[in-house]
């Protein structure tokens, strides 16, 4: 127990310690779609090369315990803009082309926080949170989305580019839609004859390995069916250059600041289909032209930054939203042409598990003048930029939001002796199984495996098995389990996730 309150009281102090003087500088968070730890050349590639986010890495702070909170996209998106683990919100899991909006307005986010604080706010890429309520309505107002949340203006894919439709929203309409051709979006085939991935499998580009076999757009088949919208319709290729060019639009119209970026590029999930520029630049096929091309778009808008004369001013935090992943449903050489690269780095599994693979992500800050170049072996999470951002910028958090986010902004900013999370819980999609960090120990379990009826004294000696235990520092592949050799130190994490899980929140309360 002394351990359990131990544990949960460092943060605490972490936070008021932080009381610090407000900092009003532009925030860029360039989050990448299932980017795994070793795609980046700073954190060891040799087999791709990504000049920009090392360039970034040198001049910043790169962190080899950098974290997302899921090992999908949907879940850990929702954490890092409300703040709060995502096995607390409902239908937080991978959202479907129709899925309603998660993030309920009037939930605090990182946007309110920052919106409060005096900045534009604004994202651009893909969202995969739910539109509307309901569902979304894609031919009026696609409400509430980001702008019921505290974002002043988004630009988005609002899914994910391997599901229904390929359009973009822009504030609360889809982009060009033109209303004699209504765009409809369901989960079932419209008509016998509607060409789908399975009917017309022979003249996809890009086959599918599984699932993706519905409605056919640019070629390439997709999870659901659409209709209409034929002049909304982009081309894949095109995705990343379009992010661009909304994201320095957006910087330049707010370049007298504070502005919050939230760019949330579409590489490299599948459908992996890079501009032309980018396809065959690298000898990994479509999934290292991808990691090139999002290398690209982070050197592209450091580029506008620079001319803007804003870099100075400007914190830039790189991350991922999960680990990588080879197949993901698409037939496009990843697996063939893999080589020597490691997309997870030294770590087990990847995009869906909760070993280190699906959430220990490339993670970079940039502050150049405030952030003293380096390498940070600090536990920092993307649930945590809430509370951070908030003390960054002298907002207070409401007691009964954002219950898992913890102010990490010392360590964020590399200050000397800073420390950054003592414990961090990681989930698969839907939750169901967790992975709890404390330390440099690891446990590995189902969520619902059944509490220890085990009396104090008594669960030293028999504990129940519940779960997986590793130490990380001399196993960081997770590949020796340790959890009969540890008794004592299972139950302790078991009762720290346990409380964590019933608590209904991990952030201190006052
Ligand atoms: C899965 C899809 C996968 C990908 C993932 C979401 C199949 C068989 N698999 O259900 O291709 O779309 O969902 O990825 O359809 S995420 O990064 O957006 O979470
Ligand atoms: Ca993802």
């Amino acid at each position: 127990m002394n351990t359990i309150l131990r544990l949960l009281t460092v943060p605490m102090a972490l936070l008021t310690v932080a009381a610090q003087a407000a900092d009003k500088p532009n925030i860029i968070v360039i989050i990448a779609d299932d980017l795994g730890y070793g795609d980046v050349s700073c954190n060891g590639a040799t087999e791709l090369q990504t000049p920009n986010i090392d360039k970034l890495a040198q001049q910043g702070l790169r962190f080899t315990s950098g974290y997302c909170s899921a090992s999908t996209c949907t879940p850990t998106r929702v954490s890092l803009i409300s703040g709060t683990y995502a096995f607390r919100i409902p239908r937080s899991g991978i959202a479907p082309p129709n899925g309603p909006a998660i993030i309920k307005p009037g939930t605090e986010t990182v946007a309110s926080i920052l919106k409060r604080a005096g900045y534009a706010t604004a994202v651009v890429g893909k969202w995969h949170m739910g539109l509307g309520d309901p569902a979304p309505d894609w031919n009026n107002e696609l409400k509430p989305g980001p702008l019921e949340i505290g974002f002043d203006h988004c630009f988005l894919l609002p899914t994910t580019n391997d599901r229904v439709p390929q359009v973009y929203v822009e504030d609360h309409r889809v982009r060009n839609l033109d209303p004699a051709d209504p765009l409809w979006v369901g989960d079932k085939k419209p008509a016998e004859d509607h060409p789908t991935g399975i009917s017309h499998r022979h003249t996809l580009r890009m086959d599918w390995s599984h699932g993706h076999n519905g409605t056919i757009h640019n070629g390439i088949g997709r999870i659901g069916f659409y209709t209409g919208g034929m002049k909304a319709r982009f081309r894949d290729e095109d995705l990343a250059d379009e992010w661009v060019k909304q994201s320095n639009a957006w910087i330049e119209k707010h370049k007298d600041g504070p502005f919050f970026l939230y760019f949330s590029g579409h590489d490299i999930h599948v459908p992996r289909m890079p501009h032309e520029r980018f396809q065959g630049k690298t000898k990994l096929g479509f999934r290292g032209d991808a990691v090139i091309e999002f290398d690209w778009c982070v050197g592209e808008i450091m580029k506008t930054l620079d001319r803007l004369k804003l870099a100075d001013n400007t914190l830039i935090v790189v991350c991922s939203d999960n680990g990588p992943v080879l197949d993901d449903g698409y037939k496009d050489g990843a697996v063939e042409k893999l080589g020597d690269h490691k997309p997870a780095g030294p770590y087990r599994g990847g995009k869906y598990t909760v070993f280190e693979g699906g959430t220990r992500i490339p993670f970079v800050t940039r502050w150049p003048g405030r952030i003293k170049p380096g390498v940070s072996d600090q536990i920092v999470c993307t649930v945590d930029l809430a509370a951070s951002l908030a003390a960054l910028t002298g907002q207070s958090v409401g007691e009964g939001a954002c219950l898992d986010s913890f102010n990490v902004l010392d360590a964020l900013l590399g200050k000397e002796g800073a420390k950054g999370r003592d414990h961090l819980l990681q989930q698969d999609n839907n939750g169901a199984k967790l992975g709890l960090r404390v330390g440099d120990w690891k446990l590995v379990r189902m969520k619902g495996s059944t509490p220890s009826k085990a009396k104090k004294g008594k669960a030293a000696k028999n504990p129940p098995a519940r779960g997986q235990l590793y130490d990380l520092s001399k196993d960081p592949g997770e590949t020796n389990d340790l959890a009969a050799q540890n008794t004592d130190r299972l139950q302790r994490m078991n009762d720290l996730l346990d409380k964590i899980i019933a608590d209904g929140r991990s952030r201190p309360a006052k």
